[in-house]
């Protein structure tokens, strides 16, 4: 038997929400405006091998009545979930407690309960019917106090929902870690015995599936370093004029193609993380400041003495020789918006970060092209912005529905975490990548670094 749970209570406490979290899919409708959700929704969760249905549901809208008439309907305890059954079959009552009547069905019909409160409002006994109304269906149940705004109320809410609920949670529909969200399911199957081996199979499914996420993240920035580092764009013409008049339109060419190249990588990450409607957009960085900065390098751990190892394993012709106006100017794809790419790009000294050739062909014409890219920063910023991203989406919930500002992150940080030997593999193959020499294990040398991320 597949386990299903209602996620239920007052209209507007973040039912939806965290239907969206525990699903991990944010095409779950949520809305400020109250009353959003007007029937009950199965929505199935697929987790790896395994699956689990989650209900979303209308908000109670007069709970007073509805007990009022289930009151009226049971004359004994025993009689009480008989009435809910019958509540919920009842003509009349489908008119006049539409929204009743679609949170109880799927209850009625087997779905563990899932009942949340906001704890940053007050506990009021205008609950009290709602939480009387549950416990008449017999299901077995768990009470989340979502802290909407703050966690003022949580302790009058725990007192509260003590009595009506064997299980009180605080669970934050916008915070809930991974941990978190299983041990909502944990907890079920404790509490219901047909489905403890279901559920304890759904939360080594989560556990394989948050793995592989990691896994499959983890070849995509391969791909990316790889693809952006030794990307370039060429043309061939008749004459050498002709080719040298390319340079500008093969310039904007090759930046653009550079950052949608950039851009359909991190859609493809927010895809493995099942972020369909997630935006997310590159933060400059400060421009001006970054642009001829070394000391950026620094940062990163490239300090002089680690530039020469680097430089030194990855073969160097010119040895240690630092190329300041090449390497300095830190390439800021997200700067390029609009505008910029076409009167920016000299502005910003593009010339300087990928090389423009013309070169005579051996069958006639010649060859116009654009790139790779020379700049020493290129990969850290373009690493940078990567594990910024995957960090954001491996810590956020789906039930948030703001998009993310990609900034350079915490390389510097994560980069230091790392051993030394570590490091200098890490710089060594960066550089080698620059260089257009080919990197074997950059699958391995990558993986600290993004997995240093905690968890
Ligand atoms: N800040 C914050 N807002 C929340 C939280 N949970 C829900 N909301 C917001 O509250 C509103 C109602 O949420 P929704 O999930 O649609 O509630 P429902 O009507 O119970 O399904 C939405 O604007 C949510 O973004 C939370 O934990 N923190
Ligand atoms: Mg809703």
């Amino acid at each position: 038997m597949i386990p299903i749970f209602a996620v239920v209570g007052h209209p507007n406490k973040g039912k939806s929400s965290i239907v969206a979290t525990l699903a991990q899919d944010d095409s779950v409708a949520i809305s400020s405006a109250s009353g959003t959700t007007r029937v009950s929704e199965n929505l199935v969760v697929s987790v790896g091998v395994s699956h689990y249905t989650l209900v979303d549901t209308p908000g109670f809208q007069r709970p007073a009545s509805v007990l009022k008439w289930l009151q009226q309907h049971a004359v004994s305890a025993d009689k009480r979930q008989d009435a809910v059954k019958k509540f919920v079959n009842d003509e009349d009552c489908k008119l006049k407690f539409p929204e009743e009547v679609q949170l109880l069905t799927p209850i009625i019909n087997g779905a563990a309960i899932l009942y949340v409160v906001d704890g940053s409002r007050p506990y009021g006994p205008e609950y009290e019917a709602e939480m009387e109304i549950l416990r008449w269906t017999g299901q077995a149940s768990m009470a989340l106090i979502n802290p909407i705004e703050n966690e003022d109320h949580i302790q009058s809410w725990q007192q509260a929902l003590g009595q009506y609920f064997k299980l009180v949670r605080v669970f934050n529909a916008m915070q809930a870690d991974f941990e978190k969200q299983l041990s909502v399911l944990e907890a079920f199957s404790h509490i219901k015995e047909q489905w403890h081996a279901t559920i304890t199979g759904l939360i080594v499914e989560y556990k394989k599936i948050r793995f592989q996420r990691q896994e499959e993240s983890l070849q995509l920035l391969v791909e990316l370093l790889t693809k952006l580092c030794a990307y370039q764009v060429s043309q061939r013409v008749l004459s050498r004029s002709q080719a040298q008049a390319l340079q500008a339109g093969l310039e904007t060419r090759f930046l653009k193609d550079m950052r949608n190249i950039e851009q359909q990588c991190h859609d493809a990450l927010k895809g493995i993380y099942r972020y369909h409607n997630l935006d997310s957009e590159i933060v400059d960085l400060q421009l001006e400041e970054n642009l001829f900065d070394t000391e950026k390098w620094i940062l990163w751990g490239l300090n002089r003495k680690r530039l020469t190892a680097a430089a030194s394993m990855a073969g160097a012709a010119t040895g240690a020789a630092v190329d300041l106006a090449v390497a300095g100017s830190s390439l800021m794809l997200g700067a390029l918006s609009g505008g910029l790419i076409g009167a920016g790009s000299a502005w910003f000294g593009a010339d300087k970060i990928a090389e423009f050739r013309v070169k005579g062909q051996p069958l006639g014409g010649f060859e116009a092209r654009q790139g790779p890219i020379k700049n020493r920063n290129f990969p850290y910023v373009v690493l940078g912005r990567y594990l910024y991203l995957a960090t954001a989406l491996r810590h956020r919930t789906h039930a948030r529905r703001d998009s993310i500002q990609i900034g350079e992150g915490d390389l510097a940080d994560r980069i230091a975490a790392l051993s030394s030997k570590e490091q200098s593999d890490l710089h060594e193959a960066l550089e080698r990548l620059r260089r257009q020499q080919g990197v074997e294990e950059l699958r391995a040398v990558l993986e600290p670094v993004l997995v240093a991320a905690k968890t």
